[in-house]
């Protein structure tokens, strides 16, 4: 159904945690709109969440490297988004048909860098500055 509104933000982030991308929008004077992204498709991921000890809290400008055969990204935590909106602080990774990420190299505001080794795809780590990875789901 199609739905008239005024739209005045937009925040990015897995909200299904299902590793894929859903919006949600704010709206002036509406109600605010989820975008689900039901889709889906048959492509692996892998989702970091930082959490910073020495660096601040949501390791917010952590640099995080993933290395998945011949593939390789980076990205970094950001904040922010487009009005009075917050994306997701965890950061996603599309890794097509490959199955596991050979190599997370995360570089920490503070200055300290992890390496993590040989990473199932699909799932969400939790990587706490200077303690590993303290939680996993998938
Ligand atoms: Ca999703």
């Amino acid at each position: 159904m199609l739905e008239k509104k005024v739209s005045r933000g937009a925040a990015f982030g897995d909200y299904d945690n299902d590793g894929d991308i859903d919006i949600f929008l704010n709206n002036s004077n509406q109600t605010a709109n989820l975008l689900r992204n039901d889709g889906g498709n048959k492509n692996h991921w892998l989702m970091i969440k930082t959490v910073g000890t020495k660096s601040n809290r949501d390791g917010i400008g952590a640099r995080i490297k993933v290395v998945s055969g011949t593939l390789l990204q980076v990205k970094e935590v950001r904040s922010g988004s487009s009005y009075l909106s917050q994306n997701d602080l965890r950061v996603l990774f599309g890794l097509g048909n490959r199955t596991k990420v050979d190599l997370i190299e995360l570089r920490w505001p503070s200055g300290i860098t992890e390496k993590f080794f040989d990473v199932k795809a699909n799932q969400l780590l939790i990587i706490t500055e200077t303690q590993g990875v303290t939680f996993r789901r998938g």
